[in-house]
């Protein structure tokens, strides 16, 4: 699929009190724990600093947001799971949002997980693995602030990654840093790639 990128548009913010906004085709969806870097990925990707909002302070997408490509593709930037400060009324507020928009018949064309380079996956990103394993939906794993890591914990934890992940059916997994135009672009690649 032709992914243009540079045309991101806000569309609409889902935080339940809300519609869900309708389906307008098909779907690339951007999940992960908290401060992860899911918002910071997408501004990349569509080449802009604030298109999605990034904070340091984890918990700062509360609202699943869309973002349209083009007639017939849009992003969607998931708010992030696993921050321990949220309230339980928060957490069943996230939980019951993650249920609306999956169990909605829309095209969700591919799920983009993003997991900590740095660290093993947390329950909640297992749950999450379990969940996309299950629903069958076609994932993709994208390791995040790989800048963070020297080469011998670079090399150590891709090799980690590739045994936390090898039970379950990911398409893909890909090194990430927001700060590389190669990685970026790399993604853009792989992204259309798995698409098509
Ligand atoms: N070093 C480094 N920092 C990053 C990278 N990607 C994101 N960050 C930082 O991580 C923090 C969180 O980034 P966000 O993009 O807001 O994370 P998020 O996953 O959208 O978080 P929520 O909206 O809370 O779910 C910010 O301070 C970013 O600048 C990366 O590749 N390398
Ligand atoms: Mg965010």
């Amino acid at each position: 699929m032709i992914l243009p990128f540079q045309k991101a548009e806000f569309y609409k913010a889902y935080g339940l009190r809300d519609q869900l906004p309708p389906s307008k085709g098909a779907e690339l969806v951007f999940a992960g724990r908290s401060n992860v870097g899911k918002s910071s990925l997408i501004n990349k990707l569509c080449g802009r600093k604030a298109l999605a909002r990034v904070s340091s302070t984890p918990g700062k997408t509360a609202t699943i947001n869309f973002f349209t490509l083009c007639a017939e593709v849009s992003l969607v930037d998931l708010p992030g799971y696993g921050y321990a400060k949220r309230s339980d009324d928060e957490k069943r507020r996230w939980a019951s949002l993650m249920e609306h928009y999956f169990n909605s018949g829309r095209d969700i064309r591919l799920v983009v997980l993003l997991l900590d380079s740095r660290h093993k996956p947390s329950a909640d990103d297992f749950n999450m693995l379990d969940f996309l394993r299950q629903a069958e939906l076609p994932f993709m794993v994208v390791l995040t602030k790989t800048d963070k890591l020297n080469k011998t914990e670079y090399r150590e934890n891709m090799a980690k990654f590739e045994e936390w992940l090898r039970p379950y059916p990911v398409l893909r997994t890909m090194p990430f840093t927001v700060n590389e135009m190669q990685s970026t672009e790399q993604l853009r690649e792989l992204l259309e790639e798995l698409t098509r």
